[in-house]
């Protein structure tokens, strides 16, 4: 194959060795390579000196004019194959074109670019805007959480969504079948059925399996918090949503008490919504707690006088606690949890509803519906 670069003048840069297709009479495959590889070269240092609007029309049209464009020659090439080689010069024609195709359109973003004058930045433009972002106010307010612990000397953990049966319920003393899997409508992943139940995929239902990840991953003493997404089969309205934020809390050491607990839980209110609230913690059940209790907070809005937010009832409800269940750590008495010789005590709480009491919205719906009109208010 001879030279596929021809002299030929060009108008603006005087004489330049520039591309054309080469006539062809050998069609074997290292001709074609040979010709692919010229072909190549040429057009991505034609492309990388295109600088402006104006360059890119030429080149443009020098590559794909119907007329006399190299993807015409391309064609031309292929009609004069012989019959056996039409096949290999039809593909890589083809390759070529598409190559061709795409090499003209970068460069034509790229001449187009703003600021692009020539091979100048003209700083005379405008730049561009970037609208401020601002904290999406759930994450803010499980950050201001988080610091209360942090500053208690927390540290944070985190687990997976998606979560075997095992830790979202097994290890946290719900048996298979016990009633309390009830209270946490799950979202099971399909077509598990061949597996035992507890290697079974859900999406967690609480952030309550990172209790047990985390005394797998340390030995006691434990300080940690586990903030997160979780997900249930509860239709959606306005103080319930399908997929919804919790905080998990559990300190594990020789000597802990229910004291600490309430302690821990009156440090937390009052770090978060004023030094006059009160707590109140009322009897209830959690397989992985005993005893439990729920976790109230005087309404910081009327003084526990009683108004719309707590519905007259001066209390609001932050979410369920107790001292951790010995079965739960005989889940993971292998990793240094002896159930004779420790205690602790976890809770959980919705973020979300927290996140509305602190904003007063009334609906946690309009924190999932990405209306920036919304959103813009906490920025
Ligand atoms: C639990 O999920 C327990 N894991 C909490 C816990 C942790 C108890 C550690 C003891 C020890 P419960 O199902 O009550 O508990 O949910 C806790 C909080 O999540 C509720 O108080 C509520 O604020 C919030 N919540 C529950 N369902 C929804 C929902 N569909 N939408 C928004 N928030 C919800």
């Amino acid at each position: 194959m001879g030279s596929s670069f021809i002299l030929i003048p060009s108008p603006c840069k005087g004489d330049t060795r520039v591309y054309s297709v080469p006539k062809l009479d050998d069609y074997s495959l290292p001709a074609l390579d040979g010709l692919a590889g010229d072909l190549t070269s040429a057009l991505k240092a034609e492309s990388a000196a295109v600088r402006n609007e104006q360059e890119w029309k030429a080149f443009r049209d020098r590559w794909l004019s119907r007329k006399s464009g190299i993807v015409t020659q391309l064609n031309d090439l292929l009609k004069a194959a012989p019959k056996e080689s039409k096949r290999e010069v039809g593909q890589r024609v083809n390759q070529l074109r598409a190559l061709i195709e795409e090499q003209v359109a970068a460069a034509g973003r790229q001449a187009s670019a703003p600021g692009r004058a020539g091979d100048q930045l003209d700083i005379t433009l405008p730049g561009i805007r970037r609208p401020l972002g601002a904290e999406h106010p759930i994450i803010r307010t499980m950050n201001e959480v988080v610091a209360v612990f942090k500053a208690m000397g927390y540290s944070v953990a985190e687990g997976p969504e998606i979560e075997t049966d095992y830790f979202n319920f097994e290890a946290l003393n719900f048996p298979p079948n016990h009633p309390a899997r009830d209270t946490q409508d799950t979202l099971f992943i399909a077509g598990q059925e061949r597996k035992p139940q507890r290697e079974r995929l859900v999406l967690r239902t609480h952030t309550s399996p990172v209790q047990i990840r985390a005394m797998m991953a340390s030995p006691p003493p434990l300080r940690i918090v586990c903030p997160g997404k979780v997900h249930r089969r509860d239709a959606a309205d306005a103080t319930h949503s399908p997929m919804f934020h919790q905080l998990e809390c559990l300190a594990v050491d020789s000597n802990i008490t229910f004291s600490d607990l309430k302690g821990t839980l009156d440090h937390m209110c009052k770090a978060l919504f004023g030094s006059s609230v009160k707590t109140r913690f009322q009897p209830s059940f959690f397989p992985f707690t005993e005893p439990s209790a729920e976790v109230y907070v005087s309404c910081p809005f009327c003084g526990a006088r009683g108004c719309r937010i707590c519905k007259q009832s001066g209390w609001i409800e932050l979410g369920g606690s107790g001292m951790v269940h010995p079965n739960v750590f005989e889940a993971v008495r292998g990793y240094g949890y002896d159930p004779a010789k420790i205690s602790g005590f976890a809770f959980g709480m919705g973020i979300d509803r927290m996140a509305a009491l602190r904003w007063d919205i009334h609906d946690i719906q309009l924190f999932f519906e990405g209306d920036v009109r919304f959103l813009e208010q906490f920025a």
